[in-house]
């Protein structure tokens, strides 16, 4: 027997699903932190409230977004970038709490990535009938960090493709307090999420919260 093999049957640890070379799904993995995320969200938003964003085509977003963090991922007429202030307010978006931060690198290391260190988190607010179509995250400077990604409320279907717009995208279900993390090979695959059905999450109401951690600069 392998010792890793051995190790696996000793601590069975969270249900990993492999989505691709570099990308994993970390079953129910912030379900342990659901209710301080929640608070924690609930804080940030009191400052920085969710906003549809416009993209740099004119059209306005149906995910609803704001940030915490050192940097924030806007989008407005003139491009999608990051920036240390939020320009609603003009003010410094706020700190990422340090539970955001240990989860993000919690997972990262579950997927083979140790030692990530995020300097931003988008938070995604989907409301039924909200979706991301698919797209690269690639606003990032450095793209050796993997983007680790945290579903809350209402489920969603995910989409995973390779690293062409055209190839064959995997559909999974993404339920409150699941985690995916994409790096290294996967870190530029395509992905999107589908249209929100309606539903009412027990903590959450007619809404999907999504923290997407990332390495901006
Ligand atoms: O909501 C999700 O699960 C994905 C979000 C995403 O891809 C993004 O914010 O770039
Ligand atoms: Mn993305």
């Amino acid at each position: 027997m392998t010792a890793d093999l051995f190790d696996a049957l000793r601590s069975p640890g969270p249900a990993r699903e492999p989505l691709a070379p570099g990308a994993m799904l970390l079953r129910g993995f912030a379900r342990p932190d659901e209710a301080e995320l929640i608070a924690a969200i609930e804080t940030i938003i009191q400052r920085a409230p969710f906003r549809r964003m416009i993209t740099p085509g004119g059209h306005q977003m149906s995910v609803a977004m704001t940030n915490c963090g050192p940097f924030g991922w806007v989008t407005d007429r003139s491009g999608y970038r990051y920036d240390a202030v939020d320009p609603e307010s003009g003010a410094r978006w706020p700190a990422m709490p340090p539970l955001f931060r240990e989860l993000a690198d919690k997972a990262a290391t579950e997927a083979g990535f140790a030692g990530f260190a995020p300097d931003a988190c988008l938070i995604n607010r989907y409301e039924p009938g909200a979706k991301m179509s698919l797209h690269q995250d690639r606003d990032e400077r450095d793209i050796g960090a993997p983007i680790v990604s945290v579903s809350l409320g209402l489920p969603a279907t995910f989409l995973f493709g390779g690293l062409k717009r055209t190839d064959k995208t995997q559909r999974h279900r993404l339920v409150h307090g699941d985690v995916v993390v994409w790096g290294g090979p996967a870190r530029l695959a395509f992905h999107g999420v589908a249209p929100l059905a309606e539903g009412e999450h027990a903590l959450l109401g007619r809404r999907r919260i999504n923290l997407t951690f990332r390495r901006a600069r």
